[in-house]
């Protein structure tokens, strides 16, 4: 009986995956009731290839691959591989190791109790960032948070963590880098506790950021968020969510 399955959506990342099968090999140690679900989220880089090889291997047997063919998303690569978690507890986390997987375990030690009675969602809050990252993060928190009339604060932290039963309302869940917004805001709705734990936030080592890295590329990503906060916005307004 898996008790945490954890998803870990992976894009175009081949430069980290050697690095992270190997961390969440031995985040998961002997565990038997964790299970690792990475998703080669429709890359086109080497990955689908370097996680066949890396999976085949008998020490690896701790993690099964989702294959998504044609990428529609961060979000959706994240739905995919929840699809097939057997978890009680369902977690996912980044692949870029900006995040030590290991944190999504020590974080279902400290609230898996409060998790499994499924009123609770787990999230991270980074640590170690830029000042200029703390006050961008800080600025989007509290104008989101506003919007949407939602406590909202650090919404890209890692991990994210809930009980399976929360995935009833997943199918209306962003495909794309809103999913993260999406989870905090729909718990807050249903008046489950949002508990955050400290997480540690390294530079990315290998391959490029391609969510919040460049000033152009954080642009983009803010305009996209608040298209989906603005539509979000209307269909609460319509009762649709
Ligand atoms: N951009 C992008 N990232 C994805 C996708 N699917 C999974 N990811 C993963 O999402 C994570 C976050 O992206 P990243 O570029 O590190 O964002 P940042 O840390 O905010 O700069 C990485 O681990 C990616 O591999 C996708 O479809 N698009
Ligand atoms: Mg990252």
């Amino acid at each position: 009986m898996k008790k945490l399955s954890i998803v870990i959506p992976c894009y175009n990342e081949s430069g980290s995956l050697p690095n992270l099968v190997q961390v969440c090999r031995e985040a998961c140690g002997v565990r038997k009731d964790v299970e690792f679900i990475f998703v080669d989220n429709g890359s086109s880089d080497r990955t689908q290839e370097i996680f066949n090889s890396l999976l085949a291997k008998p020490e690896n047997a701790f993690a099964k691959l989702m294959y998504v063919p044609v990428n529609q998303g961060y979000g959706y690569g994240i739905l995919q591989g929840l699809s097939l978690a057997e978890g009680e507890v369902l977690a996912w986390t980044h692949a870029d190791l900006q995040t030590d997987p290991k944190d999504v375990i020590i974080a279902f030690d400290k609230f898996g109790a409060n998790l499994a009675l499924g009123k609770t969602m787990v999230k991270g809050e980074r640590n170690g960032r830029s000042l200029f990252d703390v006050f961008f993060t800080a600025s989007m928190s509290v104008i989101s948070s506003f919007l949407l009339g939602s406590k909202l604060w650090d919404v890209n932290a890692q991990p994210k963590m809930f009980h399976r039963n929360f995935m009833a309302h997943l199918d209306v869940a962003p495909h794309d880098f809103s999913l993260d917004l999406y989870v905090l805001f729909k718990a807050n709705q249903l008046g489950m506790k949002v508990q955050s734990f400290p997480v540690f936030f390294a530079k990315r080592e290998f391959g490029e950021a391609k969510g919040g890295g460049s000033l152009k590329v954080k642009f983009k990503l803010i305009k996209r968020t608040f298209a989906y906060i603005f539509q979000l916005r209307n269909d609460i307004k319509q009762g649709l969510r």
